[in-house]
């Protein structure tokens, strides 16, 4: 393995690998960062997230300047609906459920407008576009096999929303065998309690499932290096 450059993080540094860490940015699709769509139709003020483009931009920046592997990921279903099992399409009471016709299209069904990655933080043609039909991002996708063809081990988490499915990718990465970092203004919730409540789960118990960091202090120690 290259040489890893340790982190500031909490609750304690971060061994990052230059090289096999790859910047992953979670869902931040039209569906959930713009009204109209499949967060709004849950009842959630979307401009929440907002805060999130720019630490984001900046780290894709610095992952494609030293051309290290980048994953995007999109909630989208099967047009049929095949991937979606009613127990998620049929709970609870939203102004519009998945797959039903909204603003953007049909709602996190894959090509659909909504289920596009917002313009400012577009994937290049070289980067992973994963669609994923669960809040996990290995659940039915291939991810894992991608990730260890490209020799990943370090995974660097971004995205929305926090507390659904960019923790629920953290676990499922941490279980299998990734060495992972949350960037904590990389990363937003419709609800900032559950924000703050999960980036204080992830590192209880001696960085139970992981680490957490601000950008500034990432992007600083990649600079340095
Ligand atoms: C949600 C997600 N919140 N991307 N999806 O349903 O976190």
């Amino acid at each position: 393995m290259s040489e890893l450059i340790e982190i500031s993080a909490t609750p304690f540094p971060y061994p990052f690998a230059p090289g096999k860490t790859a910047l992953v940015v979670i869902d931040m699709q039209r569906d959930f960062v713009e009204p109209g769509g499949f967060g709004a139709s849950l009842g959630n003020d979307v401009s929440l997230l907002h805060s999130a483009i720019g630490p984001i931009a900046a780290l894709l920046a610095a992952w494609r300047a030293h051309g290290w592997p980048i994953v995007h990921t999109r909630e989208a279903h099967l047009a049929d609906l095949s991937d979606c099992p009613p127990a998620k399409r049929l709970r609870g009471a939203p102004s519009l459920r998945i797959g039903d016709p909204g603003a953007m299209g049909r709602l996190l069904i894959r090509g659909e407008p909504g289920t596009s990655i917002i313009p400012a933080l577009a994937p290049q043609r070289d980067e992973l576009v994963i669609d994923k039909p669960g809040k996990g991002m290995f659940w039915a996708t291939g991810l894992h096999r991608m990730l260890q063809a490209l020799e990943v081990t370090h995974l660097v988490f971004t995205g929305v929303t926090t507390e659904v499915c960019v923790q629920t990718s953290m676990r499922e990465a941490n279980d299998r065998g990734y060495t992972c970092l949350l960037v904590e203004d990389g990363t937003e919730s419709y609800f900032p309690a559950f924000k703050a409540a999960t980036l204080a789960m992830i590192v209880a118990q001696g960085a139970i499932i992981g680490w957490h960091t601000p950008s500034a202090t990432l992007l600083a120690a990649i600079d340095s290096a």
